[in-house]
């Protein structure tokens, strides 16, 4: 069984709530970004309270510990239930991440390779695997791996054993939903729902991941 995450990156308010809410059926998560946050307001977190599924916020947090510290306690006093951070940073931002998240009651994953073309640049050559390990390290929930690279998750998940992997990049970035599901514990969907004609009639689609 692998969990259905929506990546509501839309910009309009009503838009993103009533989207959340027509496929909250059908999703176990709804991941909230920069997009979103920015245009909306961080009010968007007590729209979303209603669909009562757990929030994710996608800061992708990389500062020093103490901004560290100070961004991820707003994170979770706004409502969110999971925070998505940096490891590139170093051990003792990324665990301060954690440690917020956890004192908090929530959760933590820290991206390990990304899923873009670019990400080729710096991720790999060993720094994947290093992210992954520090993941691990600092007791995060869970790591980011990409889903327009099956193979790099399988690798990934030899490093972190049973810590939840969160995959992006399924239909928009090309990778396929299916062959996914299988390596992971979550699959992050954005536009393939939110840009249907019918965003609930595609996350249901979707959810067959979720059996
Ligand atoms: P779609 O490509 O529209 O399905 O959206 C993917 C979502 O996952 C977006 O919100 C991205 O910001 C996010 N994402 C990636 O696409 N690639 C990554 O490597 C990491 C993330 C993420 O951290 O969620």
């Amino acid at each position: 069984m692998t969990d259905l995450i929506l990546a509501l990156d839309v910009l309009d308010r009503h838009r993103a709530t009533r989207t959340a809410e027509e496929c909250a059926p059908f999703i176990d998560a709804v991941k909230v970004g920069y997009p979103l946050v920015l245009s909306a307001g961080l009010e968007i977190v007590r729209d979303l309270a209603g669909t009562g599924l757990p929030l994710i916020a996608d800061f992708k947090v990389a500062d020093i510990p103490n901004t560290n510290r100070l961004i991820c306690e707003q994170v979770f006093s706004a409502g969110f239930d999971a925070v998505i951070v940096h490891g590139f940073v170093g051990a003792d931002a990324a665990r301060t991440c954690v440690e917020v998240a956890h004192n908090r009651g929530g959760a933590c994953y820290v991206v390990a390779e990304m899923s873009h073309p670019g990400a080729t640049e710096f991720f790999h050559g060993g720094t994947a695997e290093r992210l992954a390990a520090l993941a691990v390290a600092c007791r995060a929930d869970g790591i980011i791996a990409p889903a327009t690279r099956p193979e790099r998750i399988a690798r990934l998940r030899e490093i972190v054993g049973s810590l939840a992997i969160y995959s992006p990049g399924v239909g928009a970035q090309g990778g396929d939903l299916d062959a996914v599901a299988r390596l992971v514990d979550g699959v992050i969907v954005g536009r393939s729902i939110y840009e249907a004609q019918d965003p609930a009639a595609e996350a249901a689609r979707m959810a067959r991941i979720r059996r």
